[in-house]
């Protein structure tokens, strides 16, 4: 098939984004509803992202950073208490174009045994047939690295991430670490991702931020399959694509 050119970036308008519009991107995610039981989800039609990840990973500061607003997910003070799926809307001008799902944190010590257990069912049944899910955002403190529950979740949603259900495992309060810390946590992460990808990141430093913001975009607003795009050169490329370089 591609036998000639090394990158697929010829005439097509690329999904890649500049920093600054992915931002301005997920600054309009609204709050859309939130659910106690995943069948009071209701069904969406445009790709979800999941954002997961043990009590106190950093979740809410995670989400509030990356849309630029205070209270969207609540910082909670009470860690384990959140035990709803809050859903995000993204879009400009009103015209949804993705959704953000914020998942109970799990593994708070305080919640009983029962409780932790009927959620991580919850939370598994939801990242294995909710069929608007496109992205998994799984959150870890990297000085603990992948607890035993993240590990479960991984195995869980395997299947689906080898099936093509994009992936990312972001390491959160990266200003806690060195520079040498933080490589080598880089490289463990980008291990246990499998076919993910892992990302390191600071609500502090600011750090990781836009490039969150542009993976979720492209996550949001995949190019064409190569095997559809025709052989012809460009001719209606006209003003389509935004003006980008990798
Ligand atoms: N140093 C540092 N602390 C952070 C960062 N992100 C979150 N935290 C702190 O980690 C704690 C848990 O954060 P939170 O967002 O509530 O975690 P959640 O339970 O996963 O939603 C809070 O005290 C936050 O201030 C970060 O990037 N750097
Ligand atoms: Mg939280």
């Amino acid at each position: 098939m591609t036998n000639s050119s090394p990158a697929p970036a010829a005439g097509k308008p690329s999904p890649a984004i500049d920093g600054k519009l992915a931002m301005g991107w997920m600054h309009t995610a609204r709050f859309l509803t939130t659910a106690a039981q995943l069948h009071h989800l209701p069904p969406i039609d445009v790709p979800e992202i999941a954002f997961v990840g043990r009590s106190n990973a950093g979740k809410s500061t995670c989400i509030n950073t990356l849309t630029q607003q205070k209270q969207l997910a609540f910082a909670s003070k009470k860690p384990g208490r959140t035990q709803h799926i809050n859903l995000f809307s993204l879009g400009r001008q009103g015209v949804t174009d993705a959704v953000l799902a914020d998942l109970p944190g799990y593994g708070y010590a305080a919640v009983s045994r029962s409780d932790k257990l009927r959620w991580q069912q919850v939370m598994v049944n939801y990242l294995i047939s909710r069929s608007s899910l496109t992205g998994i955002v799984l959150l870890c403190d990297p000085r603990l690295g992948l607890t035993e529950l993240d590990e479960a979740l991984l195995e869980a949603v395997r299947p689906r991430v080898e099936d093509g259900l994009k992936f990312l495992i972001l390491l959160t309060k990266a200003d806690k670490l060195t520079r040498a810390e933080q490589a080598k946590a880089l490289s463990i992460a980008r291990l246990q991702a499998g076919g993910g990808e892992a990302m390191l990141f600071s609500a502090l430093k600011k750090q990781g931020v836009e490039d969150v913001a542009q993976l979720l975009w492209r996550w949001s607003h995949p190019a064409e399959p190569a095997a559809a795009t025709p052989a012809v050169p460009s001719a209606a490329a006209d003003s389509a694509g935004e003006p980008q370089a990798t």
